[in-house]
Formats: C-alpha cells, structure tokens, sequence
C-alpha cells in the first residue's frame, strides 16, 4: 500500500533517542523556575545543580493530574504513567476533575501538596488558573511536569511535549488540505476548551499555514469549542453543518472532538461529502475509517507521553536533573532523552493513521 505509515508501531516506541528531540523552539532560554526555589528553604532542590549519576530514589510519590478523568486519551496517558511509576518502584496515584474546565484541577494541585507529593504531572487545562497552586507546590519542593497540555512556563520544571507543536499544527493543516479535495474549500476547527494550551497552540500554527499561498484555496470559517465533552461536541458538529452546508473538512484536534464529528458524519447524509480529520485515539477511530467517513488522522502513543513524564518527574526528584536545556535523562524502554529550549522534553513525531495500517495499533 502506498504511504501513511510515517512511523511502524516499533519505531513509534523507539522515538526515544536524543537525536530525534526536536529542538525547534527560540534560544530564550528563561525558565524562572529559580525564582521560584529561591523562595524555598536553603537547599531547595531546583536551585541545585544536576548531579547525572545520582541514583534513582525508591519510593518516589509521583501523582497524575490529566486535564479530566473520563477521557479515553487520558485513561491511556496516565496507564503508561503507572507502568513507569511500577518501574521506577514508586507510588502512583491519579486524581482529576471531571470537565476540563480552566479552575477545575486548583484544589486537586493544593491537595497533592498536603499530602507530600515528590512529583506532580499535569496537563493544564489552562497555561495560568494552575499556576498560583503549582508554584506553591514548587515551594513545597514538588517537581511538577507538565504534560500533554503545558502551563505557563515560570510555573513548571519541564514540559512533556507530544510532538513539537510546529509538527502537529503543519500536519493538521496538511491533512485538511489534502483532503479538501481539489477545489478546497471551507474547513472548520472542532477544537477541546477555549483554553486549552496545547489544541491553542496547534490551532495558532495552522492559521500560520493556512495563510501561506498552499493553502489559498481553503478557507477557515470557523473553530467550534467541543470543550471535550463527547455530547458537546457532537452538538457543535452538528451546528457547524447547518452554519456552513458547503463545509469540506471538520479538523479536530482533540480524541473527543475528532470522534464525536465522525460519529456525527457517519450517519448523516453529509458522509462521504465532509471530511473528518485531526487527531484521534486509533481505538475510538477504527470504525470510522473502515467505514469510509475518515481517510486520514494522527495520533502519538499517549501511554508514551505519561511513560516519559514518571520518568522524567522520578530523574529531577532524584537530583539527575533539574530541567535545564542539554540534561539528559534516561526513560526506561524509551531510551534516553535531552531537555529541550524552555524545559521541554519533545517524545517524537506523530504518526498518520489510514486504513492501511489502523489494524496495527491497539490504543
Ligand atoms: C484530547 C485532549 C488532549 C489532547 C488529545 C489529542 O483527548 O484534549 O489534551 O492531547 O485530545
């Protein structure tokens, strides 16, 4: 078959060498995460200079903190955060609100702090309402990654990226336009919250994309906010198909906005006239594409991501780092990892799921 497997299922679990982190991001180097430590008691952990032989502690606390519980992306995500966290013998716990709304995780966060966390791993439904709370943590000594979606970065240590964010945003508008069809068109954005860093950020590249002369024959008519809420956002697919009849592609950058559309598609007299594309879990997907509704969509491994965040939460608990551009830091079967500009860790590049390869992934 032609194409579409950008990456095997194998090499999609071996991105880990350093040589594939994408580094892509401007030199400004200033975390401010010193700031912060200063206010810390003498010896606060931050400040500290990373020591890469110091062993990895037992007993580490490391606790999840996804943008919402009942999200299939995240039931994945954290599954491989605990698999590390039972690696690296310490204690898993996962906790979270049920909506992704931009307050929703502040008392989850003072919580954790009472209880003594070593790490805190979450993906900010909001770059700010976190941070007061996360930077209380930091005070605490509480190593706090970010994941999946990033906070602001004067409140984090390190930021677990799941692609570079100029990688999805190219491949999203990429997607849309290949499958605009010839004459492109109007295409519409189903995106998660309005607040959302990450599906923020894609959407910023892809305008940037979409401005360039390849892309003068679609036209962006709108971004619908599904807030990952599976009805919502099928109510949202819905509307942007009345408001715009002559609408070629939906692009959902979110597993539950790219699923809920599809479903939507799927049984309406609008399949096989509207593309779906975006990003989707291959599990949720499957039917959609044997069915004929999706031809193309994306996805990394989100267990991956939730791997690589114990890892690297367990590494600067530990003192082997402390997330300063160049640190490199081991993360069990995914091999070793360098910090990035601006405290990022970037897993690698997505893969692009079709019919022909969809079989292979069971996630
Ligand atoms: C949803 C969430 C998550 C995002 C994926 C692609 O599950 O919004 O943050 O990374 O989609």
């Amino acid at each position: 078959m032609e194409y579409a497997v950008l990456r095997s299922p194998r090499t999609l679990l071996s991105v880990g060498s350093a040589a594939l982190l994408v580094i892509g991001l401007s030199a400004c180097g200033g975390t401010t995460k010193d700031s912060a430590s200063n206010d810390t008691a003498a010896g606060g952990q931050a400040s500290a200079a990373a020591d890469p032989n110091a062993a990895i502690k037992e007993g580490l606390k490391i606790a999840f903190l996804p943008k919402q519980l009942n999200n299939p992306y995240s039931d994945v995500e954290t599954g491989g955060g605990k698999v590390a966290v039972d690696e690296l013998k310490g204690e898993y716990k996962l906790v979270g609100p049920n909506d992704a709304s931009a307050s929703s995780q502040v008392s989850y966060i003072n919580t954790l702090i009472q209880q003594q966390q070593d790490v805190i791993v979450v993906a900010a439904n909001d770059p700010n309402a976190v941070c007061p709370s996360l930077n209380q943590a930091r005070a605490a000594k509480i190593k706090v990654i970010t994941f999946d979606s990033d906070a602001s970065k004067d409140c984090r240590d390190a930021f677990i990226n799941q692609a570079t964010t100029q990688g999805i945003g190219e491949s999203l508008a990429k997607m849309a336009l290949e499958q605009a069809g010839a004459d492109g068109g109007e295409i519409a954005v189903l995106s998660a919250t309005p607040n959302a860093t990450n599906q923020n950020s894609w959407i910023d590249v892809m305008k940037k994309e979409l401005a360039k002369p390849d892309y003068a024959k679609l036209k962006l008519v709108k971004v619908a906010y599904g807030n990952d809420d599976d009805q919502k956002s099928f109510q949202e697919a819905q509307g942007l198909l009345q408001s715009y009849p002559n609408l070629k592609v939906i692009v959902a950058p979110t597993t539950v906005g790219i699923a809920a559309a599809a479903r939507y598609i799927s049984s309406s007299s609008y399949k096989g006239k509207v593309a779906v594309t975006g990003l989707g879990l291959p599990n949720q997907m499957r039917e959609y594409v044997k069915d004929g509704t999706v031809a193309k969509f994306a996805l990394w491994n989100p267990a991956d991501i939730g791997y690589l965040a114990a890892f690297a939460g367990a590494a600067m608990a530990s003192g082997q780092i402390t997330g300063a551009p160049g640190e490199k830091f081991k993360a069990g079967k995914l091999g070793e990892y360098t910090i990035g500009a601006d405290g990022e860790i970037v897993l690698g590049p997505p893969t692009e799921f079709t019919k022909a390869n969809i079989d292979q992934f069971n996630f």
